[in-house]
């Protein structure tokens, strides 16, 4: 695992750079979900396909950038299903972005999940690396070097209020709760961007990050196995949950589909109690 993490590290330091130096205009493709690819998701994902075919114990990659599968090593024992650079469109208007990778081992399931990581591009490049073991780990770079910081625990209760998804197609009960926590002092924290707005959640210790099922969106918009996922996996070993419109833990979901996405819920006990109170989720 250490060299996946390792490799992570590298990847970080080569798309930071990337994204300060390189063309922040369109290609002329798009990806498997039909979204039009900045030159920098390109970048990005080749940087990422690039360090891991080095990388033995990797027997496979899944990009959202490209469909299927791509085979590396044969005798390898993880699938790294990865985000290369998840809210890219923010990048040009010069707010942080991040990079998500999931490591599974077997099947791509949420159960098989044995570790993840993400990287904010922000006024420092910050990572979060977590395994089975113990809480998650927070490093910051330093002229290319990552220091640890400090292991990542959530409270019971926070005050960040993260509503992702257009609200004019929200449920009317989404609604309802959404107002709720605004009217219970929760303040209004959404970028647009789903690794810098999960990561201040995270270090400031709890609050809720939703993107509900909406009517143009019934499924959601987050994809599963390279942005929900990996996640869920980082909030529970942090201590907090991660669900979703039915209440099911978000890592007991099995994708049908590499591309597949859910409606999503991370955060803190008391938000998630709310949560399925006014969602009349089984308790
Ligand atoms: P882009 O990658 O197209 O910028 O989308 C970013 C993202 O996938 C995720 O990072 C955000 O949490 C989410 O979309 C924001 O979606 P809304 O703009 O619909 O709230």
């Amino acid at each position: 695992m250490l060299t996946i993490f390792d490799t992570i590290k590298d990847i970080a330091i080569k798309i930071d750079h990337e994204i300060k130096t390189e063309d922040l205009g369109y290609s002329d493709s798009s990806n498997t979900s039909g979204e039009e690819q900045l030159k920098l998701d390109v970048k990005s994902d080749y940087i990422v396909e690039q360090a891991f075919k080095d990388v033995s114990i990797v027997k496979a990659l899944v990009s959202e950038e490209k469909d299927g599968v791509l085979e590396l090593h044969a005798d390898g024992k993880y699938t790294v299903c990865y985000d290369p650079l998840d809210g890219s469109s923010l990048a040009d208007v010069n707010l942080s972005v991040g990079s998500i990778f999931g490591i599974y081992e077997g099947e791509l399931t949420g159960e098989n999940l044995v570790a993840s990581a993400y990287v904010v591009y922000g006024p420092r490049i910050e990572l979060v690396l977590a395994t089975k073991e113990g809480r998650p780990k927070h490093y910051r770079a330093q002229d290319g070097l990552f220091n640890f910081i400090s292991e990542i625990t959530l409270k019971d209760k926070g005050n960040i209020n993260a509503p992702g998804g257009t609200q004019q197609h929200w449920a009317e009960y989404h609604k309802r709760y959404v107002d709720a926590l605004f009217k219970d002092g929760y303040r209004l924290r959404y970028s647009g961007g789903m690794v810098p707005d999960l990561h201040q959640i995270l270090l400031k210790g709890g609050g809720i990050f939703s993107y509900p099922g909406t009517t143009d969106r019934p499924k959601g918009k987050l994809r599963q196995l390279f942005e929900v996922l990996p996640f869920a996996f980082i909030f529970e070993q942090a201590g907090g949950h991660a669900i979703n419109e039915q209440g099911i833990r978000l890592l007991d979901l099995v994708p049908a589909h590499p591309h597949d996405t859910t409606p999503c819920f991370f955060g803190t006990t008391y938000e998630m109690v709310a949560l399925k109170a006014l969602y009349r989720m089984k308790i």
